[in-house]
């Protein structure tokens, strides 16, 4: 009986103490100038884990799909996973190391007497190794593990590697396929398509404020600043379709701001290219839609080939718009907040405002609904 009195004392006694330096951590804590927030007093340390934690078994299976930087579909995305599982496995390993230390401190009997120059010199000891050499050698094995990840997404200099541009606008994606000497550009919006099996060089650039550039299962990001253009290279394995999304918080719709991404077979790519050089014109016919378009849109948007005559020149405007020459063969709309089908583009046009609240179209309420539709109807027949 007495023997288990001891012990459970003894249990109470260490349970006392590590509170008590929990405590003491904690009111150290609150004692720092600057991390003080009055009013709220949620600081008491060995309480519940934090709320967010209870997000983590839903954020981790999440980890799959077209969007996830673990499922990579290309060779900068896989060394950039490679990087990922590293630095999560130091950070696992340093946070462990000095949760032992601290909890060893808790545990060891008295230190054996000192003379406070052997304090001294373990001191030093400590903040030398651990507080400078430790940092210092860490960082460097990173830096030796992750620079030729980010020496293999530098687009090095006319390797023949197909080149595309990609531009930035509140809130949608310029696609720019430029051509050779002579040709023109062939121009789309908000769905880029790529060559698979081979390094694709993306010239990126902004015309408004910083976005980034970043298709997770590939691989990236990148910053796109207005009047520079930065490049990253990246290549998809094999055929498929990628999520990107714009990386860097662009203002209210940058959620809305979704690119689709088609990794094609070589001759699929050169095919789907040729299809639209030249773009492939307005068509026959929808002469009210043409119209009303020529009037009301044309200042924004480009249609290739669409009557020069018939365009309001009245209408200036220091925005652009997306180019519509191949609309109807694109898989969405509004980048990525519809999904293109019958009858959606004449949708968009009387609801984009409430579907993307502030996009850079305006509200097109003088245009009556059969107008719309009309141009809606018109706008689908355009692909090649
Ligand atoms: C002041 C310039 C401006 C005018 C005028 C304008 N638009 Fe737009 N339009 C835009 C912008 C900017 C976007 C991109 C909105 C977004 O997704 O954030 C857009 C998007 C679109 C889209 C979706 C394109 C895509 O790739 O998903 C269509 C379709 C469209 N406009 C058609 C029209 C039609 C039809 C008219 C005339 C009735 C018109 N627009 C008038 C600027 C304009
Ligand atoms: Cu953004």
């Amino acid at each position: 009986m007495h023997g288990v009195a001891e012990d459970g004392n003894a249990a109470i006694d260490g349970a006392d103490r590590l509170v008590g330096h929990v405590r003491v951590l904690c009111d150290r804590f609150r004692a720092l100038p600057g991390i003080q927030r009055p009013g709220r007093h949620r600081v008491n340390c060995p309480g519940r884990p934090p709320w967010w934690t209870l997000w983590l078994p839903g954020l981790l299976a999440g980890c799959g799909g077209e969007m996830s930087i673990l499922d990579a579909a290309g060779s900068a995305a896989r060394q950039q996973f490679w990087i990922w599982w590293a630095m999560l496995g130091v950070a696992v390993a340093v946070s462990l190391g000095v949760y032992a230390l601290w909890f060893y401190t808790f545990r060891r009997r008295e230190p054996p007497p000192r003379t406070p120059r052997e304090e001294r010199r373990i001191m030093l000891r400590w903040v030398l190794g651990g507080g400078i050499a430790l940092p210092v050698a860490s960082i460097i094995a990173l830096l030796v593990f992750a620079a030729p990840t980010g020496r293999g997404m530098l687009p090095l200099p006319d390797d023949g590697a197909e080149r595309i541009e990609v531009i930035a606008h509140q809130w949608w994606w310029e696609v720019r396929y430029p051509g050779e000497e002579g040709e023109r550009d062939v121009v789309t919006a908000n769905r880029l398509v790529m060559p698979a099996g081979e390094p694709v060089d993306f010239r990126l650039t902004s015309t408004d404020v910083i976005h980034a550039f970043w298709i997770p299962r590939l691989g990236g990001k990148r910053d796109m600043i207005p009047g520079r253009y930065s490049s990253v290279r990246l290549e998809a394995d094999s055929p498929g379709v990628f999520g990107a999304q714009c990386a860097e918080y662009c203002g209210a719709q940058h959620t809305h701001m979704l690119l689709h991404v088609e990794a094609l077979e070589r001759g699929d790519y050169d095919a789907w290219l040729a299809e639209r050089r030249p773009p492939p014109g307005p068509g026959e016919g929808f002469a009210e839609a043409k119209e009303a378009f020529g009037e009301h849109c044309a200042a924004c948007h480009t249609v290739g080939g669409f009557a020069e005559e018939l365009v309001d020149d009245d209408l200036e405007h220091d925005i652009r718009g997306p180019d519509l020459s191949d609309i109807g063969s694109r898989p969405t709309l509004g980048a990525g907040v519809l999904p293109m089908e019958e009858g959606a583009i004449a949708y968009w046009l009387q609801h984009h405002q409430t579907l993307k609240p502030g996009n850079r179209m305006p509200a097109h309420d003088h245009i009556d609904t059969e107008t719309l539709q009309a141009i809606g109807a018109w706008l689908e027949t355009l692909e090649p």
